[in-house]
């Protein structure tokens, strides 16, 4: 584990930031990403129907473009996704999700250094993508929808971002109901580690994410990102995707996915204040000067 930087002077007797004592660095099988500062996930969808940037970069040309772009501007990592997981989507079988996601990968790839991920909830998918260079993988269903997940990603000793979501794409708005949002969210995360760990995935290749709006409502997606602290408590670092996403547009009155940038910053900055330490986003460059502005103001 890479230690934490020394505090800036002049910053004794400030309170620390919420990061202090948690892991700072995540184990990949290229190396170590460090995540002293938060990093931040530029979102590379080679879908033809996600809902922010949905056939945008199924053409290998165009996503290397933007998998360029996004490094150039400060994407500490990418996360390409095959499947939409946009509430209502329908489910893609693997043969369909490799079609679309391997020429992508392989390109991307072959033009960038950053680590990358790959957001399936498929072993197989998972494995074939590994076997071409990813990284990372990112199960939004933090390993129930295959049994073999936690197997593909041990086996290669590959991270895993563990997902909360409330049933399933096609589902989750309908079943958007807790008594403690944040209580749930942080125990199923902690149950799906431990399953993680007993199937053989280090402790330092974990990493939890609260799925904002998978599965909750304007209000869930602010308790939990009010309530950070409730899961970067559990000890594993913390991915937080809340890009464009319609709590944003429900919060502004209705807005569209191309003016909630503003809104998406607000709740990047306070997702970093609050422990995280990935942000999954659309808008590298902007969210970028987010996330250093708000590490230089908390001192982190
Ligand atoms: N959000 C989306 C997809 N994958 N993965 C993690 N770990 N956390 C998230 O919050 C998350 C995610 C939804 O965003 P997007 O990829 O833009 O849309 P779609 O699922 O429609 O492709």
């Amino acid at each position: 584990m890479v230690a934490s930087p020394p505090r800036p002077p002049g910053s004794e007797g400030l309170p620390r930031s919420p990061l202090a004592g948690h892991p700072s660095a995540l184990r990949t099988p290229a190396g170590v990403l460090a995540l002293d500062r938060a990093v931040v996930v530029g979102v590379l969808n080679a879908t033809p129907d996600s809902f922010s940037d949905g056939g945008r970069h199924q053409d290998p040309a165009r996503a290397v473009a933007a998998a360029v772009e996004m490094v150039a501007a400060g994407a500490g990592m990418l996360d390409l996704g095959a499947e939409s997981t946009r509430p209502g989507a329908a489910p893609v079988p693997a043969d369909e999700e490799l079609r679309r996601l391997l020429p992508v990968l392989r390109a991307v790839r072959a033009a960038v250094r950053v680590p990358l991920s790959v957001d399936t909830t498929k072993a197989a998918v998972a494995a074939a993508a590994i076997a071409e260079g990813a990284d990372v993988v990112n199960d939004v269903s933090a390993g129930q929808a295959d049994p073999g997940m936690f197997a593909s990603c041990a086996g290669a000793g590959v991270p895993i971002v563990l997902m909360h979501m409330k049933g399933s794409p096609a589902t989750m708005q309908a079943e958007a109901r807790y008594e403690d949002v944040v209580g749930e969210v942080a125990s199923f995360l902690s149950e799906r580690a431990e399953a993680a760990r007993a199937a053989g995935i280090a402790p330092d290749t974990i990493v939890l994410d609260p799925g904002i709006g998978f599965g909750k409502t304007v209000e869930h997606n602010c308790l939990l990102l009010r309530r950070l602290d409730a899961l970067v408590a559990l000890g594993y670092p913390v991915l937080v995707g809340v890009s464009r996403k319609s709590f944003l547009g429900r919060l502004l009155g209705g807005r569209d996915v191309e003016g909630r940038l503003f809104g998406t910053a607000a709740a990047v900055a306070l997702a970093v204040a609050g422990g995280a330490r990935l942000v999954r986003v659309h808008d590298v460059a902007a969210i970028h000067d987010v996330v250093v502005v708000t590490e230089a103001v908390l001192g982190a």
